[in-house]
């Protein structure tokens, strides 16, 4: 049995992470809620709200992605949402009871452009409203991370997605390393790291098992893991993936939770596909956090009843926020 680990950097090896993965899923279940009740308020749930604020037409390949401009698929393509827009939609998610706004963009990277401009814009305007921001851009540098850290942020979401062998099977556009610099830069402003994967994109149990070491092994782990089922969009590379069983996604989740207590695991994509049994099960593995709204970038999630009907259930209650502070000289300097 691998020691549970509590501390900033960890070392785990391949081998530490493959045993407990592929411990019997009851035991592991077991040892995974016994964790996150000793490190964690079980009934506690962080929700996120997403907004994709520039959809589709994305230069990469990624092959799960339904904005990639390279394959044909039913997104609604629009470039960069006005502020106005999206001060709607945060509030509209705060009202529902989200303590985040995750705003998303199909760009490859981060330019330094009116468009970034704009986005820094969104950053103080939403965390001003009381909630915590987090940005998913793509590729960024540390300059850049610094203005998104100054704007107010709180949290950059970019995924390792798999394993770094199966990566090139999936993207080709950009390589492993590449994204593990952006997680760096992010890393060195003090905005908190948001990094995990997709499962049922055809890859093994090792990769998995690689993709949870290489996060645990980061110099110091991300405080948010999401964990995706691959949504299977027609007209993309994987439309034809068999769908995640739920004993996969459990196996990720209860894994993840033993090796990180205090990271919050999100249970992300695939939960419109989920029973409330299968995310109950989740929840009790150790999953702490979701994305809520009906619509995650561009396909379906759960709306705001479903989850609240969810959460009556299983008495389950929403995380407040805990927006960034932002000093006063920077909060009113022009971005
Ligand atoms: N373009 C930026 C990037 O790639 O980092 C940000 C947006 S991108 C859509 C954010 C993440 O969404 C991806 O890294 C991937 O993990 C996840 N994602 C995209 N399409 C998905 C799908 N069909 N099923 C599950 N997760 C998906
Ligand atoms: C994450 O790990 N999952 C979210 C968020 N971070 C950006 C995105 C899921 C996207 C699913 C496919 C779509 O809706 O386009
Ligand atoms: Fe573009 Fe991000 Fe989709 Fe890849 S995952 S195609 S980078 S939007």
């Amino acid at each position: 049995m691998v020691a549970m680990v509590d501390t900033m950097s960890i070392n785990v090896s391949l081998q530490d992470v493959a045993a407990l993965y592929h411990t019997p899923l009851l035991d592991l279940l077991f040892e995974a809620a016994t964790v996150h009740r000793k490190h964690n308020d079980p009934s506690e749930v962080q929700v996120s709200t997403l907004i994709s604020i520039k959809t589709g037409a994305c230069p990469e390949d990624c092959a799960y992605c339904p904005q990639a401009a390279r394959y044909q698929t039913d997104v609604d393509v629009h470039k960069l949402m006005e502020l106005d827009q999206v001060m709607a939609k945060a509030r509209e998610a705060k009202a529902a009871g989200s303590s985040r706004l995750c705003i998303g963009a199909a760009w490859r990277e981060v330019k330094d452009n009116k468009d970034f401009d704009r986005v820094l814009e969104m950053v103080t305007e939403v965390n001003s409203l009381g909630l915590e921001v987090c940005c998913t851009l793509g590729m960024l540098s540390e300059t850049q991370a610094q203005k998104l850290a100054d704007a107010g942020l709180y949290a950059y979401n970019h995924n390792l997605d798999t394993s770094s062998d199966y990566y090139d099977e999936i993207i080709s556009t950009r390589n492993y390393q590449d994204r593990l610099d952006t997680l760096a830069h992010v890393r060195k402003t003090g905005v908190t790291v948001c990094s995990g994967g997709i499962i049922g994109m055809g890859e093994t149990d090792d990769d998995r098992i690689g993709l949870i070491a290489t996060l645990c092994n980061l110099e110091e782990p991300p405080e948010s893991v999401p964990i995706n089922a691959l949504v299977a969009v027609e007209g993309t590379p994987l439309e034809d993936q068999k769908p995640v069983a739920i004993w996969d996604m459990l196996r990720m989740i209860a894994t993840v939770r033993v090796l990180l207590p205090k990271t919050v695991v999100r249970l992300s994509a695939g939960r419109n596909d989920m029973s409330a049994t299968d995310q109950a099960l989740c929840f009790l593995a150790g999953a702490n956090s979701i994305f809520a709204g009906d619509k995650l970038l561009t396909t379906p999630n759960p709306d705001y009843g479903d989850d609240k009907a969810l959460f009556e259930l299983l008495g389950l209650r929403p995380k407040e926020a805990e927006p960034t502070e932002v000093p006063v000289d920077l909060a009113n300097a022009c971005v």
